[in-house]
């Protein structure tokens, strides 16, 4: 049994890319794993955030994890502001984090092109940010982190802040794995899919909402950029929208891409989206259902509670001893 950890950004409603990529990897992992899933309202603020929507989107990711089916008996799900050693670690890992090694991380060029394209500032909090994520998953000791692909360098990052840790101070950490599934790690844009599907995207018609209606939902899949071809084949590079429905279907359902491409030979675009909403559909509605009669319910703040507890009382075990180890305080 690994220890497993992983967590989702409150910057937003959850995308059928965070579920594909990361969510449904989670109720997978639950039953045979010791798990800590956490929502990271740290990380959220490295870009501008409105109060009142954040802690919506708080309490929203956290019915989303029960209504997929997250059992709070198996695993622990807390909030990452709950648990100051989150914060303290992140300080001694910056201290032993190079800049060069920030300054190749592509999701902080991406992340500060958009923003300085917008006249937006950009924190230093976007710069630091992996070292925030590392020091999520060093306190804990994970083993394996479920991620889409676009965290895979996020990933490595850690583990080389973990090796360096433990060859500078003695054995501390864990080097953890990254766990990224072998279909839908990176599901793209609607419109746009040479680009990853993104909760933060500006044009909605680009994403399905976890809480999309399922009008909205064949809508978009509907007008979903595709190519003149024809065929409902797999080819990432020429044809990648029809690529990037074989997939979110191939992952909502199980049945291998090859398998679709024979379903689907001849049949033509019209129908094979047809098809794709209404599997969309049927995976989202009753957890929009579970989700809805949560959000009004006193289990959330129970789970949060009982989770913040149990990772404080790892988290505060393991910041100590790396204090320790470092030299700071007073303690011999
Ligand atoms: P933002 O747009 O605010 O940066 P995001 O939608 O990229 O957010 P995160 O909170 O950063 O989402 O990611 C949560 C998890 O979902 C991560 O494991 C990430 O790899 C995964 N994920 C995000 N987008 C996708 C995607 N399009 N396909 C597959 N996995 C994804
Ligand atoms: N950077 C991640 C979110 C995240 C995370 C983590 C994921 C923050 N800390 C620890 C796994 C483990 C992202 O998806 N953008």
């Amino acid at each position: 049994m690994a220890r497993i950890l992983s967590g989702i950004q409150p910057s937003g409603t959850l995308t059928i890319g965070n579920y594909i990529g990361a969510l449904k990897n989670y109720v997978k992992l639950q039953d045979e794993h010791e798990c800590l899933f956490f929502i990271v309202d740290l990380h959220a603020i490295t870009v501008p955030q409105d109060r009142q929507k954040l802690r919506q989107n708080i309490r929203e990711i956290t019915a989303l994890y029960l209504a997929c089916g997250l059992d709070p008996k198996k695993v622990s799900i807390f909030l990452q502001s709950e648990v100051p050693a989150h914060s303290e670690l992140n300080w001694v890992l910056t201290c032993n984090t190079g800049m060069g090694e920030l300054e190749r991380m592509t999701q902080f060029k991406d992340k500060s092109a958009n923003a300085s394209g917008k006249g937006h500032h950009i924190g230093a909090g976007l710069f630091t940010y992996p070292v925030l994520m590392a020091s999520d998953i060093l306190l804990y000791d994970a083993e394996m982190v479920p991620v889409g692909d676009d965290q895979k360098q996020h990933l490595e990052l850690s583990r080389d802040l973990a090796e360096r840790f433990n060859s500078r101070f003695g054995d501390t950490f864990t080097v953890p794995k990254p766990y990224i599934p072998p279909v839908g790690a990176r599901v793209m844009s609607l419109q746009d899919p040479t680009k990853k599907m993104s909760k933060s995207d500006d044009n909605s018609k680009n994403y399905i909402l976890m809480t999309d209606e399922p009008g909205v939902i064949r809508k978009k899949i509907k007008s979903a950029v595709t190519d003149m071809d024809g065929s409902v084949t797999y080819d990432r590079a020429n044809k990648p929208g029809i690529s990037n429905l074989l997939e979110i279907y191939s992952a909502l359902t199980g049945d291998p891409i090859d398998a679709l491409e024979a379903k689907y030979e001849g049949a033509g675009y019209g129908a094979f989206k047809a098809d794709v909403a209404e599997v969309v559909v049927a995976e989202l509605e009753p957890i929009q259902k579970k989700m809805k009669e949560l959000l009004s319910s006193p289990l959330l703040d129970e789970v949060l509670d009982e989770g913040a507890a149990a990772a404080n009382r790892l988290a505060n075990r393991k910041i100590k001893k790396v204090h320790h180890k470092v030299g700071l305080g007073r303690k011999r």
